[in-house]
């Protein structure tokens, strides 16, 4: 395990975030830096909702948000803020978890000034039923927003709702900063409405060309870096079968959780990490895309030393841009993902947050 007193590099790596280089557009520039910190060996750590709320309290204004979890713990934010769009579909004033879309876009406006880079997930409700992203009783909703289906036109008004709210993360000379955009994730389950079992390998790809398409032809969203993010169980042919093409997507993601009884599930886990990341390292290099661990975690991280001795072993030797923790929930005790001050992992966070790959906001 390397150490190191304490190199945080997150500023330099990331000046793509805090604006500069003109003439090429806000995505390219989050890409390409991302791929200079790969060559060097890092990777960048993330946290769900970091400055929204954490195990303990919730953000309650706009000039508050500078708090996380994380810094509580080791001192510094982490370098990846995670964020989620679910409720921009209704032009919603808080997202599906309570988080106002102005405390977000403040969050990371801040975030990415300092250095840091964000994501955005969405969980949009179900646009046939009427029910959430976890409604699968109808395997007919994909095909009701595509082109010629009954949900189309309203789809393209969520579509549309959305991009004009992406459209105001815009620094303060106006550009648009860089956002990883990470819509349709974990389509090799069936647990969301896009999910495997509830729609051929073709519609999925058409609502993904349709969101691109939209965002991008349409709606000229330069900032948006595409990343596709199956879900960890899964065949290695199954990793590619949906896959929407290399000219719509930026980063080959991988959401996976560590489920089980303890200690047997830390193993389990870690070589499912290695046999999925291996086989994404090899996917990023033959289509010239970024990797990265988009979700992943222990629920509550009840094993002490899960940090170091768990996940860094199982992530450092793959070309990962970064992983990203899940949320740390206010409202449901048990439902963290990162330590908190007085957490069984805590001390060990605190290793793991110096280690020399392992970047955190400066
Ligand atoms: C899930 C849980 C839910 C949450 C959703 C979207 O994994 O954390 O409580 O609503 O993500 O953030």
């Amino acid at each position: 395990m390397k150490r190191t007193l304490t190199i945080i590099a997150a500023a330099a790596i990331l000046a793509s975030c805090a604006g500069g280089v003109q003439n090429t557009a806000p995505a390219d520039r989050l890409i390409s830096d991302l791929k200079a910190s790969v060559e060097e060996g890092k990777i960048l750590f993330g946290h769900q909702d970091a400055y929204m709320y954490g195990h303990t309290w919730r953000a309650s204004s706009k000039d508050s948000l500078d708090r996380t979890d994380v810094k509580d713990v080791c001192g510094h934010h982490p370098a990846v803020l995670g964020l989620d769009l679910g409720g921009i579909e209704f032009l919603n004033l808080k997202n599906l978890d309570g988080n106002p879309f102005s405390f977000m876009r403040e969050a990371a406006l801040r975030h990415c000034a300092e250095g840091g880079v964000v994501t955005l997930s969405w969980h949009p409700r179900n646009p046939l039923t009427g029910g959430d992203s976890w409604d699968v009783s109808s395997d007919q909703v994909v095909a009701s927003v595509l082109d010629g289906g009954e949900k189309h036109d309203e789809f393209m008004q969520w579509l549309s709702n959305c991009a004009d709210y992406l459209d105001t993360f815009r620094n303060d000379d106006g550009e648009l900063i860089p956002l990883i955009f990470r819509p349709w994730h974990e389509h090799t389950g069936s647990w969301f409405w896009w999910g495997q079992k509830l729609c051929t390998p073709d519609q999925y790809r058409w609502l993904w060309k349709m969101t691109y398409d939209y965002m991008t032809a349409e709606r000229e969203l330069d900032n948006l870096v595409w990343a596709f993010s199956p879900g960890a169980d899964l065949g290695d042919e199954e990793y590619m079968t949906r896959y929407p093409g290399d000219d719509m997507v930026d980063m080959l993601g991988l959401d996976c959780y560590q489920y089980g009884e303890l200690p047997a599930s830390n193993e389990t886990y870690a070589a499912q990490l290695r046999d999925r990341l291996s086989l994404m390292a090899e996917l990023g290099r033959e289509h010239g895309k970024l990797t990265a661990l988009t979700e992943t975690g222990c629920e509550g991280v009840p094993y002490a030393k899960w940090w170091t001795e768990v996940l860094y072993p199982a992530i450092e030797a793959y070309p990962i841009a970064y992983v990203l923790v899940w949320r740390n929930a206010c409202d449901m005790p048990g439902h963290f993902y990162a330590p908190w001050p007085g957490q069984e992992s805590e001390a060990d966070f605190k290793e793991f947050a110096v280690l020399e790959d392992i970047v955190m906001l400066d």
